[in-house]
């Protein structure tokens, strides 16, 4: 069985797997090359043979459990025939959310667009690299595909101020992403991949009253679909705060935690798998920090179910050298 299995599936507590969210990513060298060379990030990520390429670099250069797919929450609406745009500096712009044409788009167009997406999970689980490691294929949750598909940027500077008037459009878009996410899933699965993770990064975006509605209501369903499959499903519900809350009604067979998460709370309220928690900004230190810090994570999670990795992505300005520190202090434990 492959480390992080040992984790989900037996709740194993000797072995401390890692993999790091977005692995394959701006830190690398190699990475910014080919997407120098490729200024249309949506094509590049239709691009089968390269975006294998991309998700492979971290694995030729460091000792992770697992590969995740290069490819991005946002081709979910370019699936939906939304456009959407990655514009340098600014980040991603949605062209306007047309619901009579997404309304009438069946589940056979919407899977040709994206077969390069499934190409490359085959080519990822077939590849040498990935031997007795994981392949992770991934689905942004169904509220911050959401927040992108109506806020059409991101939100970072916060919503839109209509962004909940039109409350027919939120519930109807909702219940297509639904659909379409778990088309996603299910030709992710076929193709090779061996867990799911779903990251809704703004979830933190909602008053507490909220969450049952656009945040556990919506994955529940979708957690259920992947386990249905027989995948492990991974939820990162990014700055929710209750996490235990979270748990007990999402059900995921583990939950990441980000930078703003108390491990030690964490440890005492979370009976399932734990993933991640330690601030990417750390790697932007030294090593004796970067060692620190990685050991008190490991320290706190000692006879927990846990997955190393990362409270949020690993920052573009990271060296890669203190990448390969942390794994191998991760891995010498
Ligand atoms: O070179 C570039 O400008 C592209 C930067 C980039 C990369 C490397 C984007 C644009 N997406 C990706 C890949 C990506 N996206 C992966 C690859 C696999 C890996 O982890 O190695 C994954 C898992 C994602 C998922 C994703 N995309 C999320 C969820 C995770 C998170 O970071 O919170 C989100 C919110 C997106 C949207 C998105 N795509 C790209 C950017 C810059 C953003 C964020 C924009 C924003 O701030 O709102």
């Amino acid at each position: 069985m492959t480390p992080i299995y040992k984790v989900l599936k037996n709740n194993d507590t000797a072995i401390k797997p890692i993999w790091i969210m977005r692995q394959a990513g701006r830190y690398l060298p190699e990475f910014r090359k080919i997407r120098s060379e490729n200024p249309n990030f949506i094509r590049l990520c239709l691009n089968e043979v390269l975006s294998a390429e991309i998700t492979l670099q971290p694995l030729r250069r460091f000792d992770l459990d697992a590969a995740i797919i290069f490819s991005d929450i946002l081709m979910l609406p370019y699936g939906l025939n939304q456009k959407v745009e990655f514009k340098k500096g600014i980040g991603p712009i949605l062209g306007d959310l047309n619901l009579d044409n997404v309304l009438i788009l069946n589940e056979i167009d919407f899977v040709e667009k994206l077969r390069p997406v499934y190409k490359l999970v085959n080519l990822i689980k077939n590849s040498e690299l990935t031997k007795n490691k994981n392949t992770i294929g991934f689905v942004g949750a169904p509220w911050t595909l959401l927040v992108y598909m109506i806020n059409q940027k991101s939100p970072k500077s916060g919503l839109r101020k209509d962004f909940f008037k039109d409350k027919n459009l939120i519930d109807k878009t909702l219940k297509i992403i639904e659909k379409f996410l778990k088309v996603h899933i299910k030709y992710q699965v076929e193709n090779g991949a061996q867990i799911i993770q779903i990251f809704d990064s703004w979830a933190g975006l909602l008053n507490e009253k909220d969450l049952p509605n656009y945040v556990y209501e919506p994955s529940i369903n979708l957690v259920e679909y992947t386990k249905s499959l027989n995948i492990p499903v991974i939820c990162f519900p990014k700055g929710i705060k209750k996490y235990k809350d979270y748990c007990e009604n999402v059900k995921p067979d583990a939950i990441c935690i980000d930078y703003e998460a108390d491990p030690k709370e964490i440890l005492r309220n979370i009976k399932i798998p734990v993933q991640g928690g330690m601030d990417p900004k750390i790697l932007l230190t030294d090593k004796e920090k970067l060692k620190k810090e990685a050991k008190r994570y490991l320290d706190i999670f000692k006879d927990h179910p846990y997955i190393f990795n990362l409270g949020h992505g690993v920052l573009p300005e990271t060296d890669p050298e203190m990448m390969d520190y942390l794994v191998k202090t991760v891995k010498n434990y």
